[in-house]
């Protein structure tokens, strides 16, 4: 039995709110959602598992039907699908009433449900959230009945506010497989059948690493699990070092050579590290412009003149700490880096 396990979507967010690639973004996540479908019929996948949050918000009608669209072009996958805290259900919520296409199955109630597929003789668990918070352990207790039916459950949250998860306890319940979701980075534990599929496209700067959907296999073997990249984009951090006399047009040109090897498309947050410019200060709307950089984080220390600061500070406590931090023999690094540190503490604190 083979499936794509898949979570945390968030169609209709607009990640990066504000810059000037977010609309497309948000476009990217419905065609990265339209890739998992495609992805469905050419690896002939016998379900396809939505672990919630496929939704950023309750979702509106036309982002309803613009999903049956992409489901109803599966040519021989069933779906089972439950909503997450983000996309919970309402009571005059539209999901459940929706005219889903037959092989859509939709838990549609905050109990646990089942639905059973004869001809995969496959059972899956699951249940939707009726509210953005549920810190009920309402996982724990799960148990199916061993025999040869295949049991998978659907599951979302593992934090205190929805609905915290013993892993342990979920590994020896019985499940052939945990399809989980709220956790945006892909985690994967094959020993104890249960994975975090994260979101096909990361959606914050601290989903770094590779994002997409799990490909899982469940025969009397096992269950076999494969994270398959899908992300159109992946946030980046860089970081570029400067030192006194560095220029931002010396600063750009390296910058725009490490975009271009990084790929322009990804999303950057820059870090200038190394020694303060003591020039004409780095012109950061420049930088920014580079590409896709969410921001810059000024890293730089400045350069310390020890030898004036000893003369200026001499008798004062500044003064005996350099005398005291010198005693030590030369290159010493942690001696070295306690002199810079406590250096700047005090001056800091003289401030
Ligand atoms: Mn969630």
């Amino acid at each position: 039995m083979k499936f794509i396990h898949m979570a945390d979507m968030h169609l209709g967010a607009l990640p990066d709110g504000g810059k000037p690639w977010s609309e497309a973004r948000a476009k990217e996540l419905w065609d990265t959602f339209s890739d998992i479908c495609d992805a469905c019929n050419r690896e002939r996948a016998d379900l396809l598992l939505i672990a919630g949050d496929l939704f950023d918000r309750q979702p509106l009608k036309k982002e309803l039907k613009q999903a049956a669209y992409h489901l109803g072009r599966l040519n021989r996958t069933q779906v089972v699908w439950m909503a997450g805290d983000a996309d919970h259900l309402r009571e005059k919520d539209i999901y459940a009433a929706y005219p889903w296409p037959e092989h859509v199955h939709f838990f549609s109630g905050e109990q646990v449900d089942k639905v059973y597929f004869p001809f995969l003789d496959t059972e899956v668990w699951g249940m939707s959230y009726g509210h953005s918070h549920i810190s009920e352990p309402i996982y724990d207790e799960l148990s199916p009945e061993i025999n040869e039916t295949y049991h998978i459950l659907l599951a979302h949250g593992g934090d205190e506010e929805h609905i915290p998860i013993r892993r342990q306890m979920l590994a020896t319940a019985g499940f052939d497989y945990v399809a989980l979701g709220h956790v945006h980075t892909p985690q994967i534990w094959e020993r104890e059948k249960c994975a975090y599929a994260g979101s096909p496209e990361p959606l914050s700067p601290k989903d770094l690493g590779p994002h997409g959907y799990i490909l899982g296999e469940i025969t009397s073997e096992g269950t076999r699990l494969r994270l398959v990249p899908a992300a159109r984009r992946t946030y980046k951090r860089l970081e570029l070092s400067v030192n006194p006399h560095t220029t931002t047009r010396e600063l750009l040109e390296e910058l725009r050579e490490d975009l271009a090897s990084e790929g322009m498309a990804n999303i950057f947050t820059l870090v200038l590290t190394g020694s303060a410019v003591s020039g004409e200060e780095i012109d950061l709307e420049a930088l920014l412009g580079a590409g896709n950089i969410l921001e810059v984080i000024d890293e730089t220390r400045p350069e310390l003149n020890l030898a004036e600061i000893a003369r200026e500070h001499a008798g004062d406590i500044i003064g005996k700490y350099i005398e005291r931090m010198r005693a030590y023999p030369e290159k010493d690094e942690v001696a070295e880096k306690a002199l810079e540190y406590g250096v700047l503490a005090l001056l800091g604190g003289l401030k």
